[in-house]
């Protein structure tokens, strides 16, 4: 990670190497915390963030799934963000919010601990590499189940919903693959680690309802818009993992990540990024880069204090 100057926590702002707390943090024990990924990107008038308001409704929306009162409103944590990006002088940069559980009480019961809320702020290139941006990514069906959700809410962005993830994360890559793409318990696909996942199929983009356990991923919401205006047909359908061998086109999406090609699925040949795939990925990066007047909405000015 590159460090940068300052990370805003509880309120102020301190030193990069001073952003620190207690080993008997509630939510290093039990997981209880949740988090948001949020990219800025330059533009002509300077660093952009990237749909910033949606991301801090649904920190907000993951807390309170999670019964936790965060002590800042969405406005707050927007204006500390953009302040956040101001004082490290980054042109580009990945946020990272996280709100927690502090020391306080070790029992299971998260009521009476105290809630922590941090903003770091680093460069960090495309999450799938460049090469997997151009060319594609090679992906495996994952052997864990993406969980059920009465077994934890997985609309919400919580960290230790996560160990999910990588435990698929680390099976993929240990048998030479990029990414894991996870099935939810009734057997057909949710999403994959940390990316929502789409497929094109006789010219019709698909991707996997809510309800088979994705995140309402803010890029995958972007991309249902991006595809809409294009004039693409959409639809929000279960899909089985034989529907990803099959497609045409097949590609992951999300902040990190940002729209990566997928040109294999478990030795299946998926091919080359299609035209779909490509006109939805330039489109993304144009409108990130606030090169698109439509939908300068989504882009938040830290200049505009
Ligand atoms: N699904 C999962 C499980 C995710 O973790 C993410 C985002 C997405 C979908 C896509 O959501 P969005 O489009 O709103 O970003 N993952 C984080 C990110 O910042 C963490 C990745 C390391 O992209």
């Amino acid at each position: 990670m590159k460090a940068t100057e300052k990370i805003w926590f509880n309120g102020e702002l301190v030193d990069w190497a001073d952003a620190k707390i207690h080993v008997l943090t509630h939510t290093l024990h039990y997981g209880s915390g949740v988090f948001e990924g949020i990219r800025a990107y330059p533009t002509s008038r300077g660093p952009a963030i990237f749909r910033l308001t949606d991301h801090m409704r649904r920190l907000h929306d993951s807390a309170s799934l999670l019964l936790m009162e965060l002590p800042y409103s969405v406005e707050e944590l927007v204006d500390a963000t953009k302040e956040t990006v101001r004082v490290n002088e980054v042109e580009s940069c990945y946020i990272r919010p996280i709100a927690f559980l502090g020391y306080g009480e070790m029992g299971l019961n998260p009521l009476p601990c105290p809630v922590q809320l941090s903003i770091a702020v680093w460069p960090w290139g495309t999450y799938l590499g460049d090469e997997g941006i151009k060319r594609g990514v090679r992906t495996k069906i994952s052997t864990w189940r993406r969980m059920d959700p009465n077994i934890n809410p997985v609309a919400a962005k919580g960290t230790g919903i996560y160990i999910n993830s990588s435990l698929a994360k680390v099976e993929a890559l240990k048998g030479g693959y990029d990414e894991a793409i996870l099935l939810n318990t009734n057997g057909t696909v949710s999403e994959a680690t940390g990316e929502n996942v789409f497929v094109v199929k006789d010219g019709v983009l698909m991707t996997p309802p809510l309800s088979a356990g994705a995140l309402d991923g803010i890029t995958r919401d972007t991309v249902m818009k991006i595809a809409r205006d294009l004039g693409y047909e959409l639809r929000e359908q279960t899909l089985l993992r034989t529907d990803l061998y099959l497609a045409d086109e097949a590609f992951l999406c999300g902040t990190a990540a940002e729209i990566v090609p997928i040109r294999e699925v478990d030795d299946r040949e998926v091919g080359d990024p299609g035209e779909l795939t490509r006109k939805v990925q330039e489109t993304y990066f144009s409108i990130v880069h606030g090169e698109v007047e439509k939908y300068q909405d989504w882009l938040e000015y830290p200049s505009d204090a």
